[in-house]
This record gives structure tokens, sequence and C-alpha cells, in this order.
């Protein structure tokens, strides 16, 4: 624009010059009268519940966006090392209560809204629950940033402003119904659109080769349709130290210029259409969670996300260190979340060279210096091919780049194991046949410096199986990182009661430094103390059964066990088999096999992919069984079922504290790390788990006498494979064959014949890769010893104390520390006074 910043052009710092915004209640109270009236124009008439909350959120962004400017202050000043944590997820969930924690001003806050005659709590609940992430990979990045602003590192994260987040689920008859999510029709006060910033997007197109100015022969990228990148930037609070980093969202818009081929041919609307494709870049979110989708506009949104940041990287280096490119891998870090942005490793060198005129070697180092990639799944269902096809039509300079890097990786392969030609066609990036793929997974692995899982038994089965080769080929490559989630969220502010049982016990420092949850331990033997746990625990149960009754219609009595299982749909999660056990003690309890019974409360939440018919299946069923159980009067005072509609992060932040017992049941070796699990187990459930992902690491911290194992381990579901044989299982087992008999005689669904019938014969099938069957008779032993030790309520509280108490290795910011010992290498910041 010709037009310019008259502030920027008459150097007046006085214009930035504010006082610090008051942090009082009485101060508080005031600007939000302040937005409510005169911003928002609001008054006593207003039918709106929408309008006081975001007179509150703009109050404490105020006070956000000091801080905020501030730390990027600090960040340019020092030129300090960065790191930029790219994801098509960032599952952030409310942010109001976080801000007021970090900020250290709930308690100004309540008061200063009381004295307005307002209640906070109702406040605050008219908050969108933004759900731009399917689930545990899109939290992860959220519990990531909290713990890097928490720990004063400059990380930034990058990913995309879908229009439309994860579908909201119905429960209608029974099934799922999705419905789309609209979160920003209202507006997102916690958003700051930049689009001074904004950034041009190249796809489709050609390439042609021609002479640069030093004579050489070199590609270029023509004749494309370009999509804008605007950028939005959200605040990302560290816990009471005036950071604020910053999550950049990109949003796509149409370029103002028209196809002219079009127009010239006279279509005008066409070109218009056109224009608005553009748009629909992030209109949504793919629900899909461990699965692969293979549309071309999934590609879109990832080189659409990865082009635009590292756009924005490259031209923030220019502006602070010019076009001399020599120390950027010293000081810049990309970490990609999953292989979703791995299209960033070709996309760098593309920038390196075409924009910025490196040669390829030059651009090699920078690149394969400056990427880490984090692998979060072993399903082959999940890892990401694309079409060699899909490539060529929609970034064929892309493609080059990739079929340049493949070839010079395979020399390097051809060099260490010579005339290995089996091997270089397994480690080739592209997978031939009738449609020969881009094998994304490998793409990272070869562009990158660091590779990680994301628990133990993770990552060491990486090495051992699909990644054998690059192991082999590069073993110092390979690093584990086990998961963690934030005590901000996840205790802090979700449990206010335990919160301050812990503050009074051990003292307030455990919030950033989670192993002192160690402390509370011998506290596990006081029987005052054992009292007051119990009775925050039942406080949270009864909190939970409130929801429960109001969104399920089902009574939960919390002196029953809270048995709570809520994850993504999925087989290998075996939903299926914790169904299992409920028809198993409901046939118990018809039978009248009552005595010394534990009554129970089971409650399953979670979505199914839109397409996967078999998870929509499970939902079902699990319905079905529910209503009949729940209706039944010979049920009552031993056990109720629920399926808990819509599962998102809000919800979670009530299940998680008013749960007992965490079922974390996956089929070993298949659930990479989970994070539930260390949600739960911080609130003082107990798990019933498998040797999966992390939970044998909970195992480890918590002893194993408090954590209810059962199942095959991963090695042992393997060897079962070749000789697996659910039928004679089924025969053998008594409880097993009943269950069974109930499910195939129809008795859950009277008058919708059938409509059980795959995921029944999924369990016969000697081909299940799930093994249900293989694992019932264990998990229904499990399930006894949990329900005979909590009717034992002292041994059970000292089992809960010590769970929560040993969930210390389970903060993020444990995690994030040895990213950042292993991998990035930063320098704590802190923003100057
Ligand atoms: O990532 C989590 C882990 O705790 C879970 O065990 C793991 O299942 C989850 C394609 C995924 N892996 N892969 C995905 C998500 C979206 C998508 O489009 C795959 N999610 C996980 C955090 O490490």
């Amino acid at each position: 624009s010709s037009l310019t910043n008259p502030i920027k052009n008459h150097p007046n710092d006085q214009v930035f010059e504010l006082p610090p915004l008051a942090m009082d209640a009485e101060g508080l109270s005031q600007d939000f009268k302040h937005y409510y009236a005169h911003t928002f124009g609001r008054d006593r008439d207003c039918q709106s519940a929408y309008y006081p909350y975001k007179a509150l959120a703009i109050t404490l962004r105020d006070r956000l966006m000091e801080r905020w400017k501030r730390t990027r202050q600090a960040y340019d000043e020092t030129r300090c090392k960065r790191t930029y944590y790219l994801s098509l997820e960032f599952l952030m969930g409310r942010a109001l209560s976080n801000a007021m924690l970090n900020l250290d001003v709930g308690g100004p806050v309540e008061k200063g809204l009381y004295d307005l005659g307002l209640m906070l709590e109702e406040i605050a609940s008219n908050e969108p629950d933004p759900g731009l992430g399917n689930g545990g990979l899109g939290r992860l990045a959220a519990c990531f940033l909290d713990s890097c602003a928490t720990l004063q590192l400059p990380v930034r994260g990058y990913g995309l402003r879908y229009e439309y987040g994860m579908f909201r689920q119905l429960i209608e008859k029974g099934e799922q119904v999705e419905e789309p999510d609209h979160w920003l029709r209202d507006g997102n006060p916690w958003e700051l659109e930049r689009p001074e910033f904004t950034q041009r997007i190249q796809f489709g197109g050609r390439t042609e080769s021609y002479t640069d100015h030093a004579g050489r022969l070199v590609s270029r990228w023509v004749d494309t349709h370009d999509v804008l990148a605007v950028p939005y930037d959200i605040p990302v609070p560290g816990y009471r130290n005036d950071t604020v980093n910053t999550l950049r969202l990109w949003k796509a818009a149409a370029t103002d210029e028209f196809d002219l081929d079009e127009f010239n041919a006279g279509s005008y609307p066409e070109s218009v259409a056109q224009k608005n494709a553009a748009e629909h870049i992030t209109m949504v979110l793919y629900p899909n969670d461990a699965s692969e989708n293979g549309k071309e506009l999934r590609l879109r949104q990832q080189f659409f996300l990865a082009s635009a940041s590292i756009k924005d990287v490259l031209r923030d280096w220019v502006r602070l260190h010019g076009e001399d490119f020599s120390r950027f891998a010293e000081l810049n870090c990309f970490q990609l979340n999953d292989t979703h942005p791995a299209v960033s490793v070709a996309e760098l060198m593309r920038q390196l060279m075409d924009d910025h005129g490196l040669e390829w070697d030059k651009a090699w180092e920078i690149t394969s210096s400056t990427m880490a990639y984090t692998n979060h799944t072993l399903l082959p269902e999940a890892l990401e091919r694309w079409p060699v096809r899909l490539f060529r039509q929609l970034l064929p300079r892309i493609l080059e780049i990739i079929f340049e890097i493949n070839a010079r990786f395979l020399a390097e392969v051809a060099l260490r194991w010579p005339g290995d030609n089996d091997r270089q066609r397994r480690m080739s990036l592209i997978e031939e046949g009738y449609e020969p793929q881009v094998r994304m997974a490998y793409l990272a692995i070869v562009g990158s410096f660091s590779v990680n899982g994301v628990a133990a038994l993770h990552s060491e089965l990486l090495v051992e199986g699909l990644f054998r080769d690059f192991h082999e080929l590069w073993p110092a490559k390979f690093n584990n990182k086990t998961n963690g989630v934030t005590p901000r969220r996840w205790l802090s502010l979700c449990n206010p009661g335990l919160h301050e049982l812990l503050d009074e016990t051990i003292g307030a420092g455990w919030v950033c430094k989670l192993e002192e949850l160690a402390k509370l331990a011998p506290h596990a033997d006081d029987e005052a103390f054992r009292k007051r746990w119990y009775a925050i625990k039942q406080d949270n149960k009864q909190r939970l059964a409130d929801v429960v009754g109001q969104l399920c219609g089902v009574e939960f009595p919390v002196d029953a066990l809270f048995d709570v299982q809520v994850k993504r749909i999925h087989e290998y999660k075996r939903q299926l088999l914790n169904i299992l056990h409920v028809i198993h003690l409901y046939n118990r309890i018809k039978r009248g096999d009552t005595e010394n019974w534990t009554p129970r409360c089971v409650l399953i939440g979670g979505k199914a992919a839109p397409g996967y018919v078999m998870a929509k299946q499970i939902i079902h069923l699990i319905n079905r069984v529910a209503s009949l159980v729940n209706k039944d009067p010979a049920t009552e005072g031993f056990l109720r079922v629920a399926f808990i509609p819509d599962y998102r992060v809000s919800l979670m932040e009530v299940i998680a504290p008013g749960t007992d017992l965490s079922e974390q049941i996956s089929t070993a070796g298949k659930e990479a790390s989970g994070t539930g699990n260390m949600k739960f187990m911080m609130n003082g459930a107990v798990t019933i788990g498998t040797l999966d992902g992390a939970n044998i690491e909970i195992r480890d911290q918590v002893g194993e006498e408090h954590f209810f194992l059962f199942g095959l381990t991963a090695a042992g579901v393997e060897s079962r494979r070749q000789h697996y044989d659910p039928n004679g299982i089924i025969a053998n087992d008594p409880a097993l064959l009943d269950v069974m008999n109930l499910l195939e005689s129809g008795h859950f669904n009277q008058f919708e014949g059938g409509v059980f019938d795959a995921v029944i014969g999924s369990i016969r099938n000697p081909h299940d890769p799930w093994m249900t069957a293989a694992d019932f008779r264990s998990y229904v032993e499990a399930q006894e010893r949990a329900a005979a030790a909590y009717r034992d309520r002292d041994g059970w509280v000292r089992m809960s104390i010590l769970n929560a108490a040993r969930s210390g290795h389970f903060s993020s910011d444990r995690t994030i520390a040895e990213y950042n010992e292993d991998i990035w290498h930063l320098e704590q910041v802190a923003p100057k006074p």
C-alpha cells in the first residue's frame, strides 16, 4: 500500500507508553462495565448471555496484551533461538479461566463481578469450547504451548484457523449424528487479526527451467493459482510469569485477481466462484483421528500451513538478519506434529532455493538440521501417503524437490548397502506400484535431525518395526519423548477442591514442579487427610453426576464406583471390550449372582469419525445396552450405564476429577501413548489397563499394586496372531459365551434386526486385529479385583492418593524440558519488567 503508518514515520514512543492495567477487583470491574456498555453497547435489556462473557474476555485480553508485547520484544532483542511447533490441530479448550489463573486474577475478578451482582461461573459458561483438533494429538499441542510459555521458551505454534471445528455430536435413537460447529459465529475475542503479515501461497501451475543471473540452470514454479494466508494470533499465557507466547493460525482468503482466461471467455461467475474455492482451504477440520483421509483438500491444507508458516519465519529472519542464512539453522527449529505438516521439508528447500537463491547443498544442510519430527502412531491406516499424481497436479515444484531428495538419499543408501536393491525399494520416499505414492513419514525422517515417538514402548516399536531400516542407517536420530499434560488446566483449574488441599498440604509449588506431588505419599497413611481426599472426590463425583443427569438422563449415585472411558471411538481402543464387560455384569445381575457386589456406574464417551462405520456401530451398541440396563428394575442399586454425548475438552474438565476408575484398555502395541490416562491419574483415579503406550510408565511410577493390569503384551499380541482362535476362547469361557449369546440373540436390537452383526462378528473373526476375545477373561478378572478394592474404602482412597502423588512425571513441563534439552536447545527468555 502507498499509505504509510504515521506512528512508524514519526518515531514517538509516547504512543505506546501506557500505565500498567489494574489487577484489582475495582479496576477489573470498571473495565468490564466499560466494554459491556461502551464497546458492545449493551444494557440491562440485552437478551444475549454472550456479551458479559465477551466484555470479561476483552478485559482479560488487555492484561495479556501488555505482557504479549513485552514478550515479543524480549525475543526480538535477544535474537534468541526459536522453535516453531507446526500442527494441523491445536485443541486449546476454553481460554477465559486459563487466562485468569495464569494472570493470577481469579479472586479479584470473582469479587469485582460479585460486587456487581454477577456470578463468574455463569458468565464463563458462555464461552464456546474451540474444537480445532480431533483428540490426543491436538490436545497435546495445546498442553505443549502452555508448558513452553510457563517455562519461558521462545516457541510459537503455527496452525489453521478452521471456520468449523470438530463436529458436535448428538445421539439420536442411540446413534451418532453430526452437526457443524460454527464456533466463530459470534466472533472470537481471543484472536488478533494480523492482515499486515498476510502471505501468498502458490498452488497448481507448472515448473519451467531457466538460466539465472549467475548462469545456473534452475527451476521455477509458474502459472500458479495463488491463495492468501491471513494470520490470526492467539495469546498463550505462561503461569504467573509475564510471558505471553503466540499461536498463529492461518485463514485462507482469495486474491483479488480474476482468472483472466475464464473472464475473457465470458464466464464471470465461474471466475468469481474460483475465488470461493480458495477460501474453502481453511473451512473445516478433517474429523479423522489416527486414520488418513487421502482427500485433495487435506493436502491443500497441509501445504497451506507449511508454506505460510515457513514464509512467515523467513520473512522475520530477513527482517532481523538480512539475506544471510549462515546462522539460520543455529537459531531456528521446526517441530513437526506427525507427518501432517511434513511437506514442510520440501517447502523449506523450495523457499530457500527459489525465493532466497541458495544452492541445493546449502539449503539441504539448513533444512535437515532445522526440522524435527514426532511420530504419533504405528497404525498402518494412519500413515500418510499421497499419490504422486496429486502432487504433480497440485504442487509440481514440490514434487520435483521430493524426487531430488529421494535420488540423493537412495544414493546414500546404495553407498552404505551396495547392491541391496530390496532395501532401496523399501526405503524409497516413493512407493512404486499401480498408483505411485509419496511416503510422508519417510520424507519427514530423511529431512529431520530428530525423530521421536511419544512413549517408551511406542518409540521402541518404531525403531524395531516401521522405521527399522532408517534406525539402522541413522541410530542417533531416534529418541523418545513420553507425552505429558499441563497441570494448570488438568489439575489446578479443573479440580479446585483438590487444588486447595494440595496447596495446604504440600505448598503451592506443585503447579510448576509437579514432582512435588510426591510429598503427598506419606499423607496416604493419615486418616484425617484421607477423609478430606475422599470428601473432595465425592464432591467431584456429584458434579459429574449432575452433568450425566442433565446430558444423559441417567442417575449416577456417588457411592458407586465411577468407571469411565472417554476418548475417540476406535476399534483399537476397544470400547467394545468395555461394553462386553458391562453385558457380563448385567448377566450376573439377572442370574442373581450379586453377592458382595460393588455398585458401578459406567460412563463412556467419544466421537466416531463420520465415515467409520464400525465405530458408529459401537456407539449404537453402547447406547442400546445402556437403555436396556438402566430401565431394567433388576439393575437398580447395582449398575448404571451412560454414553455422554459430544465429549470435548470442557467435559473432560468435569469428568477427570469425578472418576474413580480410568479405562485404558487398548490392544497392546496400538495406543502410541494416551494422555487422558495421565489426566485421570493426576486427579486421583486408578487405572485399569493393558501394557500399552504410557500406561506402562504410569504403572512403573505408581507401582504394580496400585494399577489393575490385564491382557496380552505387545509381543504376546503379535505371537498370538498366527493361531488366534476366538471361537475356541468363547466356547471355553462360560461368561463370554453368555455375553455372546445375549448379543447374537438380538437381545439389544429387538426391533432392529442385524444392526450389530458387523461388530458382533468382529469378535469371532480369527483375523480380528484387536483380539478382543483374547483379553476378555483377564479383563473381567481385573475388573473383579478393582471392584473388590473399591469396597475397601480406606485402601481405595490410599491408592487414589498414591496415583496423584506419582503423577508428577506426566506433566508436560517435564516433556517440554526434555524436548528442549535433547532437540531444541532454547534459552529461557523472560520479558523485561
Ligand atoms: O496422539 C496422541 C497419543 O497420545 C495417542 O496415543 C495417539 O493415538 C494420538 C491422524 C492422528 N496419533 N495419530 C493421531 C490424529 C489426527 C489425524 O488426522 C492421526 N493421533 C494420535 C498424542 O501423542
